[in-house]
């Protein structure tokens, strides 16, 4: 099956038989226990809804074939499920690299509580350069956390180059796959261990239900974090699992439409004269512009640009525009725009933030699915109006 296919197809059949009244969409199955005939042997495989649930089951196997994957796990957030990577795969005394540039709050999460309470000393590392990573490999070493593209920089991980590293030395690699979803970029197939999403984002894609999820291929893995997924118990939640079971079905289409959009967006951006700079992996003027061509077979819906102004000018323009909400989160129907040092990377130390090249007036925009005209338009009558 195509991924269009699957994306519709894998988890759901309409169930013909023993009664079943042929629904095509899985029903929601809000039922926290379910009752058995026999004390030895659970109905249908289904004992208490944290450890298994039809509906989650059903979303689990989409999630796992959108990333050509054995298994797949669905959690109450995209911190959930990194959570539970960390809580299945390290402990104290271990350590672990990531990414400089990673969303805020997974950077919150590695720092402040594996980090600094439970002894799980993090390595953060500008990972764009895999020798970089290398170097940063300690005999303890247990876990390399990539995000790629990053959030909200738009800088690349070469996923094939330091899986080969980490494997030589036995260590994990997962990567955060929100930015490009499952329709742009497969990490598994590139060697990765864990892929993980913000199901929030793209694969739900529409701004209605909070989610995360982790696909993998290797059974013992999977059992490890199945295991924490019961035994701390941030599963998803019966009728978000429908939500994003619904989501998948148009991510194909979706993702077609962010990119045409972003794509217009960043070429429009990039040659206004009042544009500093703008950063968006499909443009032949972003860095590693040949790594996303080769790892990544579309670009995605997100950009990040810098005004030739102030601070206050590139405030005003996040209030200015009228189609982009001003909005933390992104990967919705709807465009969003937002200032990651005031919003979303504001829990990213000042200094870690300056390291990094994340400038206090840097926008990001979430390229939505409405007509680019009314976006471009848009983006132009803001730019006329703050930069006059
Ligand atoms: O919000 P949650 O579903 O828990 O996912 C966290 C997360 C993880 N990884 C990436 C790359 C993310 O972008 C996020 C969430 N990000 C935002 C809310 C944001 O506006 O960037």
């Amino acid at each position: 099956m195509k991924f269009e296919t699957r994306a519709i197809h894998v988890g759901e059949k309409p169930n013909l038989k023993d009664g079943g009244a042929g629904d095509v969409t899985v029903p929601i199955h809000l039922s926290t226990t379910f009752a058995r005939k026999d004390i030895d042997i659970p109905t249908a495989g289904y004992e208490y809804s944290r450890s298994g649930n039809p509906t989650r089951d059903a979303l689990e196997q989409r999630l796992a074939a959108l990333e050509n994957a054995r298994f797949g796990l669905a959690f109450a957030s995209g911190l959930a499920s990194e959570a539970t990577v960390a809580l299945s795969t390290l402990q104290a005394g271990d350590h672990m690299i990531a990414f400089d540039d990673l969303y805020g709050g997974s950077r919150r999460l590695f720092t402040r509580i594996f980090d600094e309470r439970f002894n799980v000393k993090v390595s953060y590392v500008d990972a764009r350069q895999p020798a970089n990573v290398a170097e940063a490999i300690r005999p303890n070493t247990r876990l390399i956390w990539l995000e790629t593209p990053s959030n909200p920089l738009m800088k690349l991980c070469d996923i094939a180059a330091i899986a080969e590293i980490a494997h030589a030395k036995d260590i994990l690699v997962a990567v955060d796959n929100t930015f490009a979803s499952s329709y742009f970029q497969n990490p598994l197939d590139a060697g990765a261990d864990i892929v993980m999403h913000s199901t929030t984002k793209y694969m739900n894609g529409h701004s209605d239900s909070i989610g995360g999820a982790l696909m993998m291929n290797d059974e013992a893995l999977h059992e490890k974090l199945k295991f924490t997924q019961n035994a701390a118990g941030s599963i998803l939640a019966p009728f978000d699992s429908y939500l994003l079971l619904r989501g998948t079905k148009t991510l194909a289409v979706r993702m077609r439409q962010h990119e045409a959009n972003a794509m217009a967006i960043a070429k429009y951006l990039e040659a206004h004269s009042r544009v500093k700079s703008v950063l968006y992996p499909g443009l032949e003027s972003h860095p590693q512009h040949d790594l996303a061509k080769r790892q990544m077979s579309g670009y995605g819906g997100m950009i990040s640009f810098e005004l030739d102004g102030t601070l206050e000018q590139a405030k005003r323009f996040t209030e200015s525009v009228r189609y982009f909400a001003l909005a933390e989160s992104l990967g919705g129907v709807e465009s969003l725009i937002e200032l990651p040092a005031v919003m979303t990377h504001a829990s990213v130390p000042p200094e870690e933030r300056r390291k990094i090249g994340l400038a206090d007036s840097l926008i990001r925009i979430s390229a939505g699915i409405e007509n680019v005209d009314d976006l471009l338009e848009d983006v132009e009558q803001a730019l006329k109006r703050v930069l006059a």
